[in-house]
């Protein structure tokens, strides 16, 4: 495998393929998502202890249904005053239940309520992205980005998606949700887990 001109990103997530669109369509890499399949596809239960046990998971789900080979991201949040949490369970910190502006709602203001006599020193938590790139037979590509920072007391910033509003980037101090898009992608998780991604693929030709 080369690096490819076209990838399945297989997410239902808008805001990841909103940034990974970002982050690949200037290097000529056209970003496919789910709605670009032919037919609707179910999700598969994310039952794995670890981001790179979910995102083989999905990636090979996905691969499954498509019949080509599919990138996945399992991702999420790690703050050290809860021992990790929410961690792999981050998109359903709070519940599973109404539409993902509810659910992301619902997760920060649980997140806030369990960090509520933790001080500021001891807010420190990192972001941290898996991506999979796989095939239903084989693993091509497996690569991990972090960025650490802290949260703060209340949200800040309208921009991201998901607790950005709450994550203040180490050495930036703005939240992940006041940097435009292209300076959050510099420095996210998933903008280095995409660089490595894409050294991967070069390495792979
Ligand atoms: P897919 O599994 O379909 O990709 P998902 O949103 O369910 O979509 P995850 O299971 O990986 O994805 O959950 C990721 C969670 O972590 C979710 O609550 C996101 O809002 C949060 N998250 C991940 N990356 C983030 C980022 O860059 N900024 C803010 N929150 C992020």
């Amino acid at each position: 495998m080369s690096v490819p001109k076209s990838i399945l990103f297989a997410t239902s997530n808008a805001g990841k393929l909103r940034e990974v669109r970002q982050m690949l369509e200037p290097l000529q890499i056209t970003v496919l998502g789910l709605a670009d399949l032919p037919s609707e596809t179910t999700e598969p239960v994310e039952d794995q202890p670890t981001f790179e046990g979910n995102a083989l998971l999905k990636a090979r789900h996905y691969a499954a249904v498509s019949g080509r080979p599919c990138l996945a991201d399992d991702s999420g949040l790690c703050v050290d005053a809860l021992d990790g949490a929410p961690g792999v369970i981050s998109a359903r910190y709070a519940g599973v239940n109404g539409d993902r502006a509810t659910r992301d709602k619902a997760n920060n203001a649980k997140l806030l309520g369990a960090l509520a006599d933790v001080p500021g020193e001891k807010r420190t938590a990192r972001f941290v992205c898996a991506m999979v790139l796989a095939d239903e037979r084989m693993t091509w590509l497996q690569v991990r980005g972090e960025v650490t920072g802290r949260i703060v007391d209340e949200p800040r910033g309208d921009n991201g998606f998901g607790y950005d509003p709450l994550f203040e980037v180490d050495g930036m101090g703005r939240t992940a949700a006041e940097l435009p898009p292209e300076e959050k992608n510099a420095i996210s998780h998933r903008g280095r887990a995409v660089e490595l991604l894409l050294d991967g693929l070069r390495r792979l030709t």
